[in-house]
């Protein structure tokens, strides 16, 4: 059996944030959190970019591009929708975690989800707290790891011209024993 694990040495490894500045007084903290989770695991404030939108409904498509400049190992989603007394809660975080899950899959790029979608403004607050629930250090945590195992998972694979040149060289040597009889 064959183990494939990340790990949570971030050395050398390139960030992008996409961070909503809607309900900023959440996601500032989240952005602080996120960024000192980094550090803690040793990526180079060099190696962090941030990009800011205006609210969760934008994240994916910021979060996308990035992803698509292959300059990053990761991107990581920080946004906070807080419910209010209308249905566009419902809407605007239903698209946020669609799109970013979808952007991941076009960009093949991690992308981390820390999209914190609450009842209250006190739950809120309580989830982007460092000494409490600290979800931006875990999204922070959640890219390392992402980041290395795709590491690992992508050095084992072929890439498609490996794969044909091997094949040719697997077809030769079948050619040739059978012309040796
Ligand atoms: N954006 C958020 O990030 N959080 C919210 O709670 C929110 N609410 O409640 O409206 C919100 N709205 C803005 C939205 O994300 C877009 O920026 C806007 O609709 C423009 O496209």
């Amino acid at each position: 059996m064959k183990l494939r694990k990340g790990s949570h040495d971030a050395t050398g490894l390139r960030f992008g944030i996409v961070v909503a500045k809607f309900n900023r007084f959440v996601t500032s903290k989240l952005l602080s959190s996120c960024v000192a989770g980094l550090a803690k695991h040793g990526v180079k404030a060099d190696d962090i970019e941030v990009v800011r939108v205006p609210g969760a409904f934008e994240i994916p498509l910021a979060a996308r591009t990035m992803a698509r400049t292959n300059r990053f190992d990761a991107v990581i989603c920080l946004g906070a929708v807080i419910r209010g007394d209308t249905p566009h809660f419902d809407y605007i975080s239903a698209e946020a975690s669609r799109g970013i899950g979808q952007a991941a899959l076009d960009a093949d790029v991690p992308i981390i989800f820390c999209v914190l979608t609450t009842h209250t403004i006190a739950q809120a607050i309580e989830r982007s707290e460092p000494a409490k629930f600290n979800r931006g250090g875990e999204a922070a945590r959640s890219a390392i790891e992402m980041a290395t195992v795709m590491r690992l998972l992508r050095a084992g694979e072929e890439t498609p011209l490996k794969a044909v040149v091997s094949r040719v060289r697997r077809a030769k040597k079948r050619a040739s024993r059978k012309r040796r009889g």
